[in-house]
């Protein structure tokens, strides 16, 4: 649809970047810190682990400075679990201390913190004590946690992000704790079990943010990859639907409605996994729902239909490419690929905002988009066109959308600096900001200005008006 576009981006937008606690910090032994599920899994040959990451732990405020100096109205950070209750228990004031000084530096630099509470980290104790999210008493603990920040930082605090992409998470065993062991129908019995009691705590901890701070905004955290269909074949667009209802949707009907979408009820059940629900659990993500949606939009799909007659299991696969009788992914010529394969569509975001706005009516908030590349550092310098065309055009489609009446109040690019990507190591840097250091060498560590965040920079200071 041609239409009139707007100038610049409204004067309350919030241009951002982020990062998550286990991929940026280091200091995994300081402070008090306890043991997470994932600092136990050994990472691929070559690739290095994230006990010193970014060292951000150590140097937080020269990284809040060149925030400053980019401009950013907003930073999104997670906090570690393990810094706060290292046992899952029992508070550690050093970690509470910690995020205390981050958020003063930031709100006294003038950047509003956006806090994710759960990023992939969860207490090893956890798992030891109760299996973790297969019990629920990992629900009380979640909201103990939540609790906690919400006291000790809600007065500077007003966006808060419950669960950083479930969906994901319940697919990784060395994240959400299950056994390396465990597979086929256990596995995903067990997903559906721990995904459940996820959403029970959302919604507490929804339910808890609004009485503790009022005037806090708080959300779920989903990564959408919109698929469209693979011809002008019905059976096509079809595939399609019910692609993004089992990736996407199922999550959200529940964050948002307090309902399983009829294909996923359907699906679960043909596959005898549903799990038990209660309706009180129900009625209490019914009446909780969110205040926003945050998505982080990578890359789309391209599906068709999957004309097989069978039904199966997929175990703990990350990304399913075929789910037999329902769909399947295939190549979509019109769309390139990063290194890592991941397709390149911003007018895909632009469908995921249309799509979630035309379903749920809730304001948006972009947390995280951007592109993982091999940067090359030379004579001092990091000449990174490709990322600025890449995060030029994604926000080119949000500008569009607000353009077009839909309520997207912020952007986070991914990510505001160099930091350890989640299986790949140093090698797929997103920053804005390089850090000298490579799997093998921890170099100097130093922060490195790319091209991109000049773009950035130049680009918050006219309010996207070059876009
Ligand atoms: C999202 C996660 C981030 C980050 C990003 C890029 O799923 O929320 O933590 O890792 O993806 O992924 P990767 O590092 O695998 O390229």
């Amino acid at each position: 649809m041609y239409h009139k576009r707007i100038k610049k981006f409204p004067d309350n937008f919030l241009f951002g970047a982020g990062t998550s606690s286990f991929q940026v910090e280091g200091g995994i032994k300081e402070g008090g810190r306890g043991t997470a599920v994932h600092d136990l899994k050994k990472p691929k040959k070559g690739i290095t682990d994230f006990s010193v990451a970014s060292d951000h732990y150590h140097r937080f405020e020269e990284d809040i400075d060149l925030m400053k100096e980019l401009g950013l109205d907003s930073y999104r950070f997670s906090i570690s679990w393990t810094r706060i209750l290292p046992d899952g228990k029992n508070i550690n004031e050093e970690g509470v201390e910690f995020y205390n000084r981050l958020i003063q530096k930031l709100t006294d630099s003038g950047i509003k913190p956006i806090v994710t509470i759960y990023h992939f980290e969860y207490p090893k104790a956890l798992v030891d004590n109760y299996k973790g999210w297969l019990s629920r008493e990992s629900i009380d603990d979640y909201v103990n946690f939540a609790g906690i920040l919400f006291e000790n930082y809600g007065d500077r605090v007003k966006h808060w992000l419950t669960i950083n992409e479930q969906d994901h998470l319940l697919k990784i065993p060395e994240r959400i704790g299950f056994p390396e062991e465990m597979t086929g129908l256990e596995y995903e019995r067990n997903a559906q079990i721990a995904n459940y009691n996820m959403c029970v705590a959302g919604a507490r901890v929804t339910k808890l943010c609004h009485e503790m701070i009022p005037d806090a905004k708080i959300a779920p955290v989903v990564n959408p990859m919109p698929a469209i269909p693979a011809s002008n074949l019905p059976a096509d667009l079809i595939a399609s639907m019910e692609f993004n209802e089992l990736a996407t949707y199922y999550i959200l009907d529940l964050n948002c409605r307090g309902e399983y979408s009829p294909v996923y009820r359907k699906y679960l059940e043909d596959r005898d996994i549903f799990p038990q629900i209660n309706d009180e659990d129900m009625k209490l993500m019914r009446d909780n729902p969110p205040d926003f949606i945050a998505v982080n939009y990578y890359m789309n799909q391209t599906a068709a239909d999957s004309d097989k007659e069978e039904i199966n299991l997929r175990g703990r696969e990350v990304f399913v490419s075929e789910e037999e009788g329902i769909y399947k992914i295939v190549k979509n010529e019109h769309i390139p690929q990063t290194d890592w394969g991941w397709n390149i569509c911003p007018e895909g975001l632009k469908i995921a905002v249309m799509d979630i706005y035309n379903r749920y009516q809730l304001p948006m908030l972009i947390t995280e988009n951007g592109l993982g590349a091999y940067d090359r550092l030379e004579d001092g310098k990091i000449h990174d066109d490709y990322r600025i065309d890449y995060i030029s055009r994604h926000l080119s489609q949000i500008k569009d959308c607000i353009g077009m009446g839909y309520p997207v109040f912020g952007y986070s690019a991914w990510s505001f600096i160099d930091l350890v990507s989640g299986r790949e190591g140093m090698d797929k840097r997103y920053g804005f900001v390089y850090v000298n250091r490579d799997n093998n060498d921890l170099k100097d560590m130093s922060r490195i200005k790319k091209d991109s965040y000049y773009w950035y920079k130049k680009t918050i200071a006219e309010r996207g008006e070059n876009l």
